[in-house]
């Protein structure tokens, strides 16, 4: 049955990756401090630990009076930034028709609140999209990866305050301006559930800023104003962007109950809500009524303005891109059983999955299954943009790396989708994580790596930063070439 199913002629192939995990650069051309760029190394005992920062103003503080002792990790990143040209000529060599990358916000707008952008570093952005274009590369740009300036989240809470939405309007619009005809597919925020688990690196909340304690309180409030943000941006790309086409994006993940206990099944449900919280807004322009439950049950009380309902209401998504690794178990409170990990979301143990080298579930079918959930939910073009593997690779002494472990791992998700395209998925396309090395969101080192493309480059910052080809280069390059015929 599968050899008769094909990808859409025109499927999207690519890869994808985070500004603050590639550019470096981080305080060059005007930039200004991202909170991303001062989050504290994870040392490598902690890493098993599911371990995100949320600081307080005060370790925040200290760390940037700290700055020349500490190991930003961010700071040089895979030094991008300088290489772009020589990284561009391998996506084309692999054959990408799309790259996602995203616009590092204090590039544009140093503290956030500046009225005039940035020209030094809208210039960098030109000049990048140019080098794409002109190797017929389309770029997918998400104008907040998991970054925000630093400024907003020491002197404004971040998300929590709803002055931030006008900051990052602007920001939406003077790129969107900017770029119109060189960029025509955006995505708002990265992984815009992931607020739930990480409050300072997706709404830049610090510890000291959550009144009363309530955590859910302030990210919900936080996420109601980034949900506005998003439409914002959906109207401003409707408005500016020729022929272009805007996104939500979500941590995907597909949360099966523990048992067939009714229980279980409820929490599984419970659960799936956290993304498709997410989703229901921006497609369908309202909350969901599932949520006014939840926010009784949890003191959540949203302080909305009266106009929010109409621009959630009229300025629906394009398309909905999510990015998807694993899968978890959901199981009623009382439960108890080991944990799996994850970067952000995570749950029990699944005994019918492997685990990576880091515990994330491998669930191939899982992805097919989640497909089909939003499409029948929403009826809307599915894009997965971020997938993949992160494994130590071996370097041989010819220099080889022989990583069949992530060929493994991606032909059986891109299989999976091609099974959901057979079950009537409209997907536009697939932007493997990672394609060339970078540095890791949770764990911020490089020796979990993702790539197509090899990095030498360490964990503490050593290497030559040479580029090199790794078995799955040749394999992927192969996949796109016959439009995922060969996998
Ligand atoms: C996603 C993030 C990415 C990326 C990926 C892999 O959640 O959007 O930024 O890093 O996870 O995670 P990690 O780098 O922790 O392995």
């Amino acid at each position: 049955m599968t050899n008769e199913i094909k990808f859409p002629n025109g499927f999207l192939w690519g890869g994808a990756v985070a500004a603050n995990q590639i550019e470096g650069a981080f305080d060059e051309d005007g930039k200004g401090l991202s909170n991303n760029d001062v989050i504290e190394r994870i040392k490598p005992e902690d890493r098993k630990k599911l371990h995100l920062p949320f600081p307080t103003s005060e370790e925040v503080q200290e760390a940037l009076r700290d700055q020349a002792n500490r190991h930003f990790p961010k700071r040089y990143g895979i030094d991008f930034y300088h290489r772009y040209k020589e990284d561009i000529a391998l996506f084309k060599d692999l054959g990408f028709k799309v790259f996602r990358l995203s616009i590092a916000w204090t590039r544009i707008f140093p503290n956030g609140t500046e009225t005039e952008p940035n020209e030094a570093g809208l210039a960098y952005y030109d000049a990048l999209f140019d080098e794409l274009r002109k190797n017929g590369i389309e770029p997918v740009v998400t104008l907040s990866h998991y970054e925000m300036p630093l400024h907003l989240s020491l002197e404004y809470g971040g998300w929590t305050n709803r002055k931030v939405i006008d900051f990052f309007a602007h920001y939406a619009e003077t790129v969107m301006n900017r770029y119109k005809d060189k960029v025509k597919y955006w995505i708002t925020f990265n992984e815009i559930n992931s607020i739930l688990m990480s409050p300072f690196i997706s709404g830049g909340i610090l510890r000291d800023q959550v009144k009363d304690k309530n955590v859910l309180q302030a990210t919900f409030q936080a996420a109601h104003h980034q949900l506005v943000a998003s439409a914002k941006a959906v109207e401003a790309c409707h408005r500016l962007v020729p022929d272009g086409q805007i996104g939500c994006m979500v941590l995907g993940m597909i949360n099966y109950p523990n048992s067939p206990h009714p229980e279980d099944m409820l929490a599984a449900l419970q659960d799936q809500h956290k993304t498709f919280f997410f989703t229901d807004v921006h497609v369908r322009g309202h909350y969901p009524t599932y949520m006014n439950r939840f926010f009784k049950e949890h003191n959540v009380v949203l302080e909305t303005h009266p106009e929010d309902a109409d621009i959630l209401q009229q300025n629906l998504v394009d398309f909905v891109s999510l990015s998807y690794y694993m899968s978890t178990v959901s199981a009623r409170p009382e439960t108890a059983g080991e944990q799996a990990a994850g970067n952000i979301l995570t749950n029990l143990k699944n005994p019918y999955l492997e685990a990576s080298d880091w515990g994330w579930q491998i669930d191939p079918t899982g992805l097919r299954t989640l497909l089909n959930m939003f499409y029948e939910r929403y009826e809307k073009p599915l894009f997965v943009v971020e997938n993949g593997l992160g494994a130590f690779d071996k370097v041989e002494e010819d220099g080889r790396i022989h990583d069949e472990y992530r060929i493994d791992y991606l032909s059986r998700h891109i299989e999976a989708m091609k099974e959901a395209v057979g079950d009537g998925v409209d997907l536009m396309g697939y932007t493997a994580w990672g394609p060339i090395d970078l540095v890791s969101f949770s764990t911020s080192e490089m020796s979990k790596r993702y790539g197509f493309i090899y990095v030498d480059l360490d964990d503490d910052g050593n290497g030559t930063l040479e580029r090199s080809k790794k078995d799955s280069f040749y394999w992927y390059q192969k996949v796109i070439e016959t439009n995922g015929e060969e996998l």
